[in-house]
């Protein structure tokens, strides 16, 4: 069969088999696309039917989270952990807490994570899980009975050598610290079991920033081969949470210029920038208030706030995608670049629509698919996990040199593999086919499983 046929073959019957998981389809196919050159060049990967495993999770966990919450009333929701892929080491990727949560986006998550964890080079597997119960609004007391119920089913499933989860969209230090103390209590061991723990507890340092500052790198780098670089550059970023706030941070300290960002309230447009002191009070708001970014224009008056807006419209050089999939559409990608974009880096995993990479790469500007340039989180995770294995912390600096060291080889790779197969600057397919090669040659080496 020729390699063409094959592959739609293959993606028809995804399609077949989970109708409604879209989210997981759209994942596939943009894969499925982009590896068509290297099934072409090397019959093994056809022969030993490795895409058609790849496309399985290994294995999924789908549970019950019954919770009282603080007036003693009882709230029923749902638990998943995708194992997707554990050829190059034990699963590993996040949890996230969010009412949009479901078994498809989940899984697209996960079969991402396993292409995104090839690429930093560390042995990682591939898993996402989470549940549909949204933090937001809850109590502490809610939360944390929530995470408890939560790892009341998840512990079996999991371990310092089986599956390591970490923090996603809802799930941050202190849904981690819950989950990790009630494993801790039910199994009796203090192991390395989860990342993105607290400094006090074996979290590493730079863990928090890492996502948003090897975006921030990574860009770096692509701006590097048109021998140009984020100082002095505008830049916009949606979404103000974890990742987001520190590419901001990244890029102030880089000497570039954060003109707009938004929540879901609304954009800023701030034409002045933001500074030390707006990142500061910024962080503040978003971190330990929880508020909202209307109050950051009542407090800088250089800044206009455009309710229910995304920052897609504010003029710039550069585009920061950080919040969630499918948040820049076709429409959104017009306007960037009518505006003259010249780069976007996706922070989040599949923020850009199929459609907007397209025209992204067909007005050549520079495009970096999340798998590539936001693997400096979990690239820390796995920092984290020999920290724990070796029973050592590292030096802020130490972590924040080898983070730099890994999202320059995965830029390396992704630039290599689109030259290998004649489409230099394509960071998509280069993407795609260096986080394949990994998994898939260790899946023919280790046999049918
Ligand atoms: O999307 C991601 O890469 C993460 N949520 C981080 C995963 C991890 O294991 O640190």
């Amino acid at each position: 069969m020729q390699t063409k046929e094959y592959l739609q073959a293959l993606m028809q019957n995804i399609i077949k088999k989970d109708p409604a998981e879209k989210l997981f389809h759209q994942a596939a196919s943009e894969v499925l696309t982009s590896l068509e050159p290297i099934l072409e060049a090397d019959p093994k990967y056809i022969k030993y039917a490795v895409l058609d495993r790849m496309v399985e999770p290994e294995r999924v966990i789908y549970f019950r989270v019954p919770w009282n919450d603080d007036k003693g009333l009882t709230h029923v929701n749902r638990g998943f952990r995708i194992q997707f892929n554990s050829a190059i080491g034990p699963f590993k990727g996040g949890i996230r807490f969010h009412e949009s949560v479901t078994l498809s986006s989940l899984k697209f998550l996960a079969f991402e994570q396993t292409f995104k964890n090839s690429l930093t080079g560390l042995p990682l597997g591939g898993a996402k899980g989470g549940s549909d119960f949204d933090p937001r609004g809850k109590s502490e007391g809610e939360v944390m009975r929530f995470c408890q119920a939560f790892m009341d089913e998840l512990y079996r499933h999991i371990g310092e050598r089986t599956d390591v989860p970490a923090g996603d969209l809802g799930v941050g230090a202190r849904e981690i610290g819950f989950m990790f103390g009630h494993y801790k209590k039910i199994t009796n061991k203090f192991v390395g079991v989860f990342t993105g723990k607290g400094p006090s507890f074996g979290g590493s340092l730079i863990r928090p920033e890492a996502t948003g500052y090897g975006v921030v790198f990574f860009a770096e780098e692509m701006l590097k081969c048109k021998s140009e670089g984020i100082r002095g550059k505008t830049c916009i970023i949606s979404g103000t949470g974890n990742v987001g706030i520190h590419t901001a941070e990244k890029i102030l300290q880089m000497g570039g210029k954060v003109v707009g960002f938004n929540d879901y309230d609304g954009a800023v447009y701030d034409k002045e920038g933001l500074d030390q002191e707006k990142l500061a009070f910024l962080k503040d708001l978003v971190f330990v208030r929880r508020g909202s970014l209307k109050e950051y224009v009542k407090k800088f008056k250089s800044a206009e706030f455009h309710p229910g807006k995304k920052s897609w419209f504010i003029p710039c050089y550069a585009a920061f995608p950080t919040a969630c999939e499918n948040e820049l559409t076709l429409e959104d990608a017009k306007t960037l670049v009518n505006n003259g974009v010249k780069i976007v880096c996706e922070g989040a995993n599949m923020p850009c629509t199929p459609e907007a990479v397209d025209l992204f790469q067909s007005k050549g500007v520079l495009y970096a698919p999340g798998k590539a340039a936001n693997a400096g989180g979990v690239a820390v995770s796995g920092l984290e996990m020999t920290q724990n294995t070796i029973r050592l912390s590292w030096s802020r600096e130490e972590v924040e040199t080898q983070l730099k060291k890994i999202m320059r080889n995965i830029h390396s790779a992704c630039v290599e593999e689109a030259c290998l197969y004649n489409k230099p600057g394509d960071y998509l397919l280069g993407a795609n086919i260096a986080g394949f090669k990994k998994v898939a040659d260790a899946m023919i080496a280790q046999g049918v499983i």
